[in-house]
């Protein structure tokens, strides 16, 4: 017994003195998701036999769903042993078709997709949390966040095995992920896997103290690894430190924008992970036209030293309007950075972003920083009244501004607006493209405007075409006749029609500018039946009553009282259900 364990122990002793650690089974070795359709899949076979890749299945989840019936490969042929599988998107660059053994429909995620490496049913390795779907946060890898787009990930050398859970294997640092984070576009591993693992441990990746960010002032920064003993070397120009980069010795003074790396060195470890951190100090702008004369070089961070006003906001790219009295800007925000919650109204301090011209000509502030709660609530804009001639001939100067437009009409109004459809508006001086491009509006769905109307518009461009988006229902106002006089108009109960009625009648009402409004009926002893609460829009407003209560229950035949209530005006008047 004695001698049989002992002979165990010297067989395991003289496997790890000469051999080979191997891989449990196959495994993703490196998750591309580039600029559009830049995609790939590789997968590493470290087992130390050739695998036949008929058991083997990749396949897609996407936005939180299930796995795809679709969107999945069922792989074939022979992968030797230390070779790779790489799997790509059939509209991926060249430099990547190149190098793939097959395209596949299960490379159509952008980052907040799953891809699973199944062995027969058994699923073995996973990129992304199956049945979640975390929206453009994506998810983050090694301290990254949003890894999973735009990012290329790599395997480290160590790993012998897929995790099924992603997010441990994903780790929150450098030293404790399974993956190192490349940037977009980064394909120089792909078609190779490094399976190193009996390497020696890595020295702690440095950190630096105060993190990466937005500095206003100048800073001093210092760097650490949690290695005993280790140096740690960096460089401040975007290289990759080496053992005879700058020896860190000494807090680093800082004052302009610069990309620290560091890399900590220790004896009996391998070198750690190159650690990057950003530090940015942006260039004050004065107000949003000193913005927008800047360089649009989408490198170079602004600030805005000014409080500004927002006009408009929606969902979809987390879009923004913002204004202040020089001009006006969109803050096209993909990656939701700007994430608190602000509304309409409210003033927002130190706006910080890149300034980028897009393809249509829309000049866009792209965000780095969230500047955080709204400094003031509750400004009012009262936009600049304009012409159309006036806005088509400096489509620049009113770019993203809040503006209106008096005595307009369309072409030919008819039906519903539609989300993203372009209708001609009409004024004495000209037609521009009013452009349903804000597909959350209120509007949408609801009838066009028939004759003449006052709007409050945002200006856009879109390539050589200047167009005007109303934000809200609310920014139309309609005018009684053609000649730029407004009729005054005052609250009133017009009365209800049909009257007699069974069982619907409609109850009109004017208003002289949007406000809350009440309806309420009566029975004859003056007890309440129905309330109508309404923000009332200024112009001729209607309720139609079904004849029921409160309660969904059909009242009886008999007079009834109607009355309107808005701010101190109140009036009342008479009806009659007849059964
Ligand atoms: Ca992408
Ligand atoms: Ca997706
Ligand atoms: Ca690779």
């Amino acid at each position: 017994m004695k001698k049989a364990l002992t002979l165990i122990v010297m067989l395991a002793a003289t496997a790890a003195m000469f051999a080979q650690v191997y891989a449990v089974d196959l495994f993703f070795s490196e998750y591309v998701e580039g600029t559009s359709n830049n995609k790939a899949l590789e997968i590493f076979n470290g087992t130390g036999e050739p695998v036949d890749l008929s058991n083997y299945t990749v396949k897609l989840a996407s936005n939180g769903g299930t796995w795809s019936s679709t969107n999945i490969l069922n792989m074939s042929g022979v992968l030797d042993d230390g070779d790779v599988y790489v799997i790509a998107n059939s509209q991926a660059e060249a430099s990547i078709l190149a190098i793939a053994n097959v395209t596949s429909t299960v490379t159509y995620y952008n980052g907040n997709d799953v891809v699973g490496l199944f062995n027969g049913n058994t699923l073995i390795d996973i990129i992304g949390v199956y049945q979640q779907d975390p929206g453009t946060a994506n998810w983050p890898v090694a301290g990254t966040p949003s890894a999973t787009a735009e990012h290329t990930l790599i395997r480290k050398p160590t790993v012998i095995q897929g995790n099924t859970n992603f997010l441990a294997g994903a780790g929150t640092n450098a030293d404790d992920s399974e993956w190192i984070v490349y940037p977009q576009n980064y394909f120089a591993d792909l078609g190779q896997h490094t399976f190193n693992p009996g390497a020696p441990e890595q020295a702690a990746t440095p950190t630096f103290n105060p993190p990466a960010g937005v500095y206003a002032n100048p800073i001093s920064v210092t760097i650490s690894s949690t290695t005993p003993g280790a140096i740690i070397r960096y460089t401040t120009d975007g290289t990759e430190p080496n053992e005879t980069s700058t020896l860190y010795s000494a807090p680093i003074a800082m004052a302009t924008t610069t990309t620290l790396k560091a890399k900590a060195y220790a004896t009996g470890f391998s070198p750690s992970y190159t650690a990057t951190a950003n530090y940015i100090f942006p260039v004050q702008v004065s107000n949003i036209a000193a913005l927008r004369a800047s360089a649009a070089d989408g490198t170079t961070i602004y600030q805005l030293a000014n409080e500004v006003i927002l006009t408009m906001q929606q969902n979809w790219r987390h879009q923004k309007f913002i204004q202040d009295a020089t001009a006006a800007i969109l803050i096209d925000d993909y990656n939701n950075i700007m994430n608190t919650p602000y509304n309409i109204g409210d003033g927002i301090t130190g706006i910080t972003g890149t300034l980028n011209r897009y393809t249509t000509g829309m000049l866009q502030f792209w965000p780095v920083i969230n500047p955080g709660p709204a400094t003031s609530t509750g400004n009012v804009i009262i936009p600049q009244l304009v012409t159309i001639a006036e806005i088509t001939n400096n489509a620049e100067l009113y770019q993203s501004r809040l503006m209106r437009l008096d005595n307009v009409h369309y072409a030919s109004p008819s039906g519903n607006y539609a989300a993203q459809t372009s209708y001609d508006l009409l004024d004495a001086t000209g037609t521009i493209v009013m452009r349903t491009q804000f597909s959350d509006a209120d509007y949408i769905g609801t009838p066009m405007h028939q004759g003449n109307f006052n709007v409050y518009v945002i200006v856009t461009q879109y390539n050589a075409t200047t167009q005007v988006t109303p934000r809200m229902l609310s920014d139309f106002n309609p005018v009684a006749n053609d000649d730029n006089v407004l009729t005054p108009m005052q609250i009133e109960l017009i009365g209800n029609y049909p009257n007699p009625f069974n069982p619907e009648t409609t109850i009109r009402f004017k208003m002289e500018k949007s406000a809350p409004a009440e309806v309420i009926i009566y029975n004859e002893k003056g007890q309440i039946v129905k309330t109508f609460s309404t923000i009332a829009t200024q112009g001729i407003n209607s309720v139609v009553w079904d004849g029921k209560d409160n309660n969904g229950h059909p009242v009886a035949s008999g007079v009834y009282l109607f009355r309107l209530k808005s701010g101190s005006y109140s009036s009342t008047k008479k009806m009659v259900l007849m059964k």
